[in-house]
């Protein structure tokens, strides 16, 4: 540490001491890799990050994301002491500070900027929710993904509107997680360059040494990826550190690795090097020793000393200031020269659509044989895609059966060669392919991945996160039913539909017909907050002739009556989703011709038709109406709140089978008869 301009020391030790006196306040939380981290995290933010804490969403500031979510002090603290400003969701100026010493203060309790974990949209300066590791890792890839595609789209000579890079801080854990994998390989092979990850090598985590778990090479296997691998021997001497940021600035043909050895608890005298440094308090007498070891006042807590705060204005608030407000000026001149481009800039920026895309929505005519909805969603993706410059996606190697790739002739494929393509190809990495879709997304593009419903369990942390941080993501699933038919009960989906429709905020549409589909795509590419599971059918659907029944757009309010009985007072009240609305249609054929009157409702998404006043809900299912039967080719489980006590569900509650689809739908009962039988024992129970 000799050496060392003082102010920097001073600094550094500040971090470690807010973090260490929070941890202990709440009595809860990780002190230790605060402590071992700092260094690191600090010469990145004063020395190096190009951000103007005044504007967090500067859109090409660098992005810098804390994986090791555990780690959130640390996190917490720099946001503080660089006096990042709060905005809000719609990246209006709030006026206060992101973090006050309050709120480290009440670290962990209700209401505090600074919850147990980093969480998007809440606390300004966290570019991406993170706890669940290897979940930052992976984000990270799809926002550097997001910087090349931008930077390859948007920039023109003299104008590099977007050149930011993206930093991640991240530990064992991280580098344990599948997922790590997954994002650290296809980074590799798109040499995204824009890309470090910073690797705290503290060989520690909860369960011990990592000698019990983890003694593989990382930087091996990295170096296998086609990174580049630099490592800090002492992270404790800032000098390395900032040599190690330097190297990585001048590499431009492969994302870095900087692998740093550090001593987790860093300064606590029996807690360093230990396990016991990573999941609890320090404990008042190690604090006590903790701080005389950094020169502080043991008798004193949250400390800011004299000039730390002043210290970081002075480096990265006064560097960010500047290179914004240059960036600022370029824009300006960029803005009269490029005026399309920069509105699309703008667009980008705030989340919204260009004018008038959706005249590009397909209509689809009548179609007894119709089409399978992943084949409708295709086409309308590709329709729209046209006129939305910036919605990017693919499929983890799926894209010939999902119906993804863009086929006009500028989409392109984003390869290293080609960062204006649109087409991604995630490879075979679900998880990996959904953490991506989110740091696209917070990078501002229209981002979706896509694949085989029933892989959705490959990828739930990322998906989950996604509904915790209101991003608007698509994804598209579809072989949505046990109708996959002959590939069996691996790849037929039984409880996935429902699980979705468990994440809280989650917009699950499966939509019954290509006019539905493309009446989703409308609700769907609206949405600013919210992200959507697009339910898509492998097999064929009729495209229903809406002059005989209601218009598509019914899709919006989540189910609507597709059919009624002559009078508007039926019998008998048929509930289908997807592909079962056809066949709901045609046993309402078979059940009108015996005499019964019969209302079919289609109801592509539950949570949309929740949203809706109680006078729509009675309008659509009457409670004086009892006999209901509900016809979806999922789990049971919930299908109880529409069908009611005399309701029959026609629904899964095992495995599927390998066999041709139509023996598969007679085995499992979802056939024109058995919905019909459904609908004479559910009258003669209601009418008892
Ligand atoms: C996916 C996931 N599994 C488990 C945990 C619980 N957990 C929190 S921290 C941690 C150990 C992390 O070790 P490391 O990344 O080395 O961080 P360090 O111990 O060095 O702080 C674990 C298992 C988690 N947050 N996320
Ligand atoms: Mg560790």
């Amino acid at each position: 540490m000799a050496g060392l301009p003082d102010m920097d020391q001073l600094a550094i030790n500040t971090i470690r001491m807010l973090a260490v006196d929070a941890v202990q306040k709440a009595k809860s939380g990780h002190p230790g890799t605060p402590m071992d981290a700092a260094p690191t995290a600090y010469t990145l933010w004063q020395r190096v990050l190009r951000y103007d804490p005044a504007e967090p969403s500067w859109i090409n500031r660098d992005r810098f994301v804390l994986s090791s979510g555990h780690a959130s002090m640390l996190l917490y603290s720099l946001i503080h002491l660089a006096a990042v400003k709060a905005d809000n969701p719609r990246y209006e100026q709030m006026g206060r500070d992101a973090v006050t010493l309050d709120d480290i203060k009440t670290f962990r309790q209700a209401g505090s900027r600074c919850p147990g974990h980093p969480e998007y949209g809440w606390t300004s300066g966290v570019e991406t929710t993170t706890g669940p590791l290897g979940q930052g890792v992976a984000t990270s890839v799809g926002m550097a993904v997001a910087r090349q595609w931008l930077s390859t789209t948007y920039n023109r000579p003299g104008f590099d509107v977007f050149d930011f890079n993206v930093f991640v801080l991240c530990g064992d854990g991280d580098m344990m997680e599948g997922i790590s994998s997954e994002a650290a390989s296809l980074a590799g092979h798109l040499k995204l360059s824009n890309l470090c990850w910073i690797y705290d090598s503290n060989r520690i985590t909860i369960e011990g040494k990592t000698d019990i778990t983890f003694t593989e090479d990382v930087a091996a296997r990295f170096l296998a990826y086609g990174w580049a691998i630099l490592r800090v021997t002492d992270p404790n001497d800032i000098s390395l550190v900032e040599q190690a940021y330097r190297d990585f600035l001048r590499t431009n043909d492969r994302p870095t690795l900087i692998v740093v050895h550090s001593h987790i608890g860093y300064g606590a005298p029996h807690r360093q090097d230990t396990a016991e440094a990573h999941g609890e308090p320090l404990g008042d007498d190690e604090v006590k020793l903790t701080k005389q070891f950094f020169g502080f006042d043991p008798t004193q807590f949250f400390v800011v000393p004299n000039g730390v705060r002043e210290h970081f204005a002075a480096n990265i608030g006064a560097r960010g200031a500047k290179l914004r407000s240059e960036w600022e000026a370029m824009y300006a001149r960029y803005r009269t020269e490029h005026p399309d481009l920069a509105d699309q800039i703008d667009r980008i920026s705030k989340r919204e659509m260009p004018d008038g895309w959706e005249t590009a929505l397909p209509v689809f005519p009548p179609d007894a044989k119709g089409m399978a909805t992943r084949e409708s969603s295709g086409k309308v993706l590709n329709a729209i895609a046209q006129r939305i410059p910036w919605l990017i996606g693919g499929a983890a190697d799926l894209s010939p059966s999902t119906k993804t790739h863009m086929g006009f002739p500028e989409a392109g494929d984003f390869q290293p060669c080609s960062y204006n393509g649109r087409n991604m190809h995630y490879g075979v990495r679900e998880h990996a392919m959904c953490a991506m879709v989110n740091g696209m997304t917070l990078t501002g593009l229209r981002a979706f991945g896509s694949g085989f419903l029933i892989f959705t369990d490959y990828a739930r942390g990322s998906i989950r996160l996604a509904s915790l941080m209101d991003l608007p993501v698509l994804h598209i699933w579809t072989h949505d039913s046990i109708s996959v038919g002959e590939d069996g009960p691996t790849h037929e989906p039984v409880e996935q539909i429902l699980s979705l429709r468990a994440i809280p905020g989650m917009v699950v549409i499966r939509p019954a017909d290509a006019n539905e589909m493309s009446e989703a795509y409308r609700y769907v590419m609206h949405l600013q907050h919210r992200p959507v599971a697009l339910i898509c059918s492998r097999q064929a659907l009729p495209t229903v002739d809406r002059t005989k029944f209601a218009p598509a757009a019914g899709l919006a309010k989540g189910a609507y009556v597709l059919t009624d009985a002559p009078n508007g007072k039926p019998d008998v009240i048929l509930i289908g989703t997807g592909s079962e609305v056809s066949l709901c249609l045609e046993a309402r054929d078979k059940l009108v011709a015996e005499g019964v009157g019969v209302r079919v409702v289609s109801m592509p998404s539950w949570e949309l038709f929740e949203e809706q006043d109680a006078a729509y809900h009675d309008s659509v299912l009457p409670p004086s109406v009892k006999a209901r039967v509900t016809v979806e080719e999922g789990a049971k489980l919930g299908w109880h709140r529409y069908a009611g006590d005399r309701g029959v569900i026609l629904g899964m509650h095992t495995f599927g089978l390998s066999a041709p689809i139509k023996v598969v739908a007679e085995h499992f009962g979802f056939t024109v008869d058995a919905v019909v039988a459904a609908a004479r024992q559910t009258m003669s129970a209601s009418a008892q």
